[in-house]
């Protein structure tokens, strides 16, 4: 699954950089929260990519421009316990980005 974005004006119509596919990686990729630090966005989402070792959902985070580049192509690893890390929530602190996530069953 492609976890995919897109900056959208208060008016609703896309801005002129439109989509851009964050994270290719296997299984599931859900649950995308966004916030803006002035300068970038981060990205967080619950992902499902380390099935192969890890049976359980993790949270990943990657940081995109204002014109959709992604500067963290492979992605963040925010946590991957063997608990289930679901339904992310991000916001920008002022220095730092604060993500909060569901953890267990
Ligand atoms: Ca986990």
């Amino acid at each position: 699954m492609r976890l995919t974005v897109a900056v959208l004006v208060l008016a609703g119509v896309a801005a002129g950089a439109g989509s851009r596919v964050v994270s290719s990686a296997p299984f599931d990729q859900t649950s995308p929260a966004i916030a803006f630090d002035g300068t970038n966005f981060l990205v967080t989402w619950q992902d499902t990519r380390d099935i192969p070792t890890d049976t359980s959902a993790n949270i990943y985070a990657c940081r995109l421009t204002p014109s959709l580049e992604v500067l963290d192509t492979a992605g963040i690893l925010v946590a991957g316990t063997r608990e289930e890390d679901y339904i992310p929530a991000v916001a920008w602190g002022g220095a730092d980005y604060l993500i909060a996530w569901h953890r267990g069953c």
